[in-house]
């Protein structure tokens, strides 16, 4: 049984690649299901097998500690730690391969408050992968792209699992830009070129954050995928293969 933590900033596409990799999963014929770890949102695009909504409610969250939505988001993301067991429990009633967790639309919830480092660790780190989601729409300057690795490289910090870094979206990028994003994912040396080429102020501070990036090797493979036309959903799973079985099929052993 392998977690998979779908991680990215508000509207990078978790919900959305969710339900697209279960989809593709149940379509290969590999066992899947789909958890929404996400109390506050108001319409997910597919029907999750367990949702921590059965549980966490915003809106009485909301009304009980007269909070406004923010405000109450943080509440539920503790809430939801403190359920932990909850969880576990209905997570007890499958047996599927793959679990795929859709997380809170704010990163900072799971990310940097106990949440996700508390699930995690209770469901079980050694068979927990985290697909870091990066917007294209915010990985398009050399800055912004290593911005998002750094977040990426955060991530893997504080929940201290596998990481892979999923580039989104990829159907609505044009390809001119869509290239020079994965030419910088595949070359650090490259992206460290680009990120001089701009202000002089920091370059020793860029040279400092391309050894982070490098060091913590967040710079690991960056997978392209489209939740609308599935490409890349192969790529995903063979990298999900690499990581626990050293690219032995789990369907073939
Ligand atoms: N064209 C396209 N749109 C996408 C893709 N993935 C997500 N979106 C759209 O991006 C928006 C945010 O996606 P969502 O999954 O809700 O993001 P989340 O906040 O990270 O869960 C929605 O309008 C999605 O329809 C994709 O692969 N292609
Ligand atoms: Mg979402």
């Amino acid at each position: 049984m392998i977690h998979i933590y779908f991680v990215g900033t508000a509207g990078s596409g978790k919900s959305t690649l969710t339900h697209a990799f279960n989809e593709w999963c149940h379509r290969q014929g590999y066992d899947s299901i789909a958890v929404n770890l996400d109390p506050g949102v108001k319409r997910i695009p597919y029907s999750p097998e367990i949702d921590v909504r059965e549980w966490i409610s915003l809106e009485e969250v909301m009304k009980e500690y007269n909070l406004g939505p923010n405000g109450a988001q943080v509440v539920c993301a503790d809430m939801l730690a403190l359920n932990v067991k909850e969880l576990e429990e209905r997570l007890g009633e499958y047996r599927a391969d793959y679990i795929l967790f859709d997380t809170p639309g704010q990163l900072e919830l799971f990310v940097f408050r106990s949440t996700g480092k508390v699930i995690i660790e209770q469901l079980g780190k050694e068979k927990s992968l985290l697909a870091f989601l990066i917007d294209p729409s915010l990985a398009t300057t050399p800055t912004n792209f290593a911005s998002q690795l750094l977040l990426s490289a955060t991530t893997q910090f504080r929940l201290g699992a596998p990481l892979v870094n999923i580039l989104t979206k990829i159907d609505i990028v044009d390809k001119e830009a869509l290239d020079m994003i994965i030419e910088w994912g595949k070359k650090p040396e490259k992206l460290q070129e680009d990120l001089m080429k701009g202000s002089s102020l920091y370059s020793q501070m860029s040279e400092g954050i391309m050894e982070v990036i490098r060091e913590m090797e967040a710079h690991t493979a960056l997978i392209p995928i489209s939740s609308e036309t599935w490409e890349g959903m192969e790529d995903l799973y063979a990298e999900i293969q690499n990581i626990f079985y050293g690219g032995e099929d789990l369907e073939r052993r």
